[in-house]
């Protein structure tokens, strides 16, 4: 997760769609402009790692259920790679490294605490996570 973070190409964001659903105030409805500035207040580059982390975690679970199963972490590469597609073996191969490399307690999904972790090895993640405009 780590080395994807760090693809030049993740400076342009990929999640517009998943991250207005998590700072949005209401639960239907489209961002208002507050929600707007919470969420370039945490992509700046004055917002600490850890509240990047959290916020990262939560657009990336996609599914809502504070995990980040195997079926997240797929629809992360997914996104990621666009427009390109990964065929059906670099995935699986692409996804088994990701848990090799961050699923500590080897149950198939990567935790909050997890997650973080790989983000606290990552030097460039909060340069990766923010949005320029
Ligand atoms: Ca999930
Ligand atoms: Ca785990």
């Amino acid at each position: 997760m780590s080395k994807i973070l760090q693809y030049p190409e993740l400076r342009v964001n990929p999640f517009d769609d998943k991250i207005c659903k998590v700072f949005r105030s209401s639960q239907d409805g489209d961002c208002t402009f507050e929600d707007f500035l919470d969420m370039m207040s945490v992509f700046s580059d004055a917002a600490p790692k850890a509240v990047k982390a959290e916020h990262a975690f939560r657009v990336f679970d996609f599914d809502g259920d504070d995990i980040l199963g195997v079926g997240d972490l797929r629809q992360v590469v997914d996104r990621l790679t666009a427009p390109q597609r990964l065929n059906d073996s670099d995935m699986q191969q692409l996804l088994q490294y990701i848990l090799d490399e961050a699923d500590l307690d080897d149950d198939g999904a990567l935790s909050f605490a997890e997650f973080e972790h790989i983000i606290e090895k990552s030097s460039d993640f909060s340069k990766s996570f923010r949005i320029r405009l």
